[in-house]
């Protein structure tokens, strides 16, 4: 067994932590992993995958287990390979403006690592004091600065990853420049682990931005928010633009116990960044936004304090919501397709389910909506998941209409595995599995994941 490569700290069979290591936050799948073992090294995750293969395995690699789709749950004997152990800085390289991470470096620690060097890691959500770099990697996660400065994908200048047969990849390396033909690194990220295990992580930090401000704004309608948008975005540089619905608005300040932003509560709110310098101009645009009737009140912080205050009434809203195990979906579409969008998912879910409340957030800016339906207090946890089932394809449907993706950032895993068809096509998901026989020969990288 695992004995032979790995020291006793590094292996646990103890049913309370095969359950704690055998899932991430999704709900409703089984767990059962017949072991968790903890690598501290790339030499250990090749011994781990040679052992797998050698043994016919399976391995579900297990990052800050944050994930919303299911894609480090273990319920079938699985071995979970946790990068917990993996959690160390490497190097630093301040020419290259580099930093290499082992996957399990906590996505927090590396940005105040960045900021310790008078830089800036730009990736950040609700989750980066647990999620993992490694698992940031897996999902391709994307987070509340992605009008400004990207996806994860945009940041990783290299990664060293042990595929399905055993081999270290260094896919390259920190270089900016590299016309070598098929770039790895790019197949790797937002593969959800059914390639290989995300070892080793070199990310490009970006110069520090200057001290940012925070402004909430009240919108009676959603298609004005994105005249909102644009009225904004023509005068600064945004670097968030997230929206939030009345009754998210009123379950994250329960929940929180926080104060109104606002004198009155209005349908929609719009939370906007940007650069402490641009208050000027976006006292401007908040003046036009009044005057064209899009905007009826706003507040504008005074203070780091108050600016990190006004961000929980967003990035507090999944966590208020938990308890309603909501029926969640991360969807996204081209960002001018965002109100019609939105209207056409809220008709469906009040035609067909008038007993539904439907909480919507997310990060509009970018064509990310998270729409999360909450379960009514009289309804069994199993009739609602099941009603949920029955409303995807509806909804998904909605999504292929225009073009859009059933996961913008959370990915696929096993929640939306069998509805992978609306955003890729036949021609597309056979190529994705001859990638997958190719890179991991021996179907033991996350399986069931990601694929139908
Ligand atoms: C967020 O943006 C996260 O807050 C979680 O991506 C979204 O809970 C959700 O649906
Ligand atoms: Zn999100």
């Amino acid at each position: 067994m695992f004995e032979n490569i790995l020291g006793d700290r590094q292996i646990k069979t103890a049913p309370d932590d095969l359950a704690v290591w055998g899932k991430d936050w999704t709900n409703g799948f089984e767990v059962a992993p017949s072991v968790v073992v903890f690598p501290e090294d790339n030499a250990q995750v090749v011994d781990i995958v040679d052992y797998a293969i050698a043994n016919e395995l399976r391995l579900v690699p297990s990052g800050g287990r944050t994930g919303l789709s299911g894609g480090a749950v273990a319920g079938n004997g699985e071995v979970v390979v946790s990068f917990d152990r993996m959690n160390r800085i490497l190097e630093f390289n301040a020419e290259d403006r580099l930093v290499t991470c082992q996957a399990g470096v906590v996505t927090q620690t590396l940005q105040e690592f960045a900021s310790d060097q008078g830089l800036f890691y730009p990736v950040d959500f609700a989750s980066a004091g647990s999620s993992q770099i490694g698992g940031n990697v897996a999902t391709n996660a994307g987070g509340i600065k992605v009008i400004r400065y990207g996806l994860t994908r945009d940041w990783i200048a290299g990664l060293r990853v042990v595929d399905g047969r055993g081999e270290l990849l260094n896919c390259n390396a920190g270089l900016v420049k590299n016309a070598t033909g098929y770039d790895f690194r790019h197949l790797f990220i937002g593969s959800e682990g059914t390639l290989g295990l995300v070892c080793e992580v070199d990310v490009r930090l970006a110069p520090a931005p200057e001290p940012q401000l925070v402004m909430v704004l009240g919108v009676p309608r959603v298609a004005d928010l994105l005249d909102v948008l644009k009225t904004f975005g023509a005068r600064l540089t945004l670097s968030a633009f997230e929206f939030f619905s009345d009754l998210a608005l009123e379950k994250v300040r329960a929940h929180r116990m926080l104060p109104m932003p606002l004198e009155d509560s209005q349908p929609f709110y719009a939370l906007l960044e940007f650069d402490g310098s641009a208050l000027e101009a976006g006292m401007g645009a908040f003046e036009s936004c009044v005057e064209a009737g899009w905007v009826t009140d706003g507040v504008v912080s005074q203070s780091e304090a108050q600016a990190q205050a006004l961000w929980q009434l967003r990035e507090g809203i999944s966590e208020s919501i938990a308890p309603y195990t909501p029926y969640k979906n991360d969807l996204s579409v081209c960002i001018r397709e965002v109100p019609d969008f939105l209207a056409d998912v809220d008709k469906f879910v009040n035609e067909s389910y008038p007993d539904f409340e439907v909480c919507w957030y997310g990060h509009i800016g970018d064509g990310n909506l998270h729409l999360n339906i909450l379960r009514p207090e009289a309804m069994s946890v199993e009739d609602f998941m099941a009603k949920g089932h029955a409303m995807s394809p509806r909804i998904f449907e909605l999504v292929k209409a225009r073009q859009g993706s059933i996961s913008a950032e959370h990915g696929v895993g096993l929640l939306k595995r069998d509805f992978l068809e609306y955003s890729k096509s036949a021609a597309e998901i056979e190529l994705m599995q001859g990638l997958k026989a190719l890179f991991d020969p021996h179907q033991i990288m996350n399986p069931g994941k990601l694929l139908p």
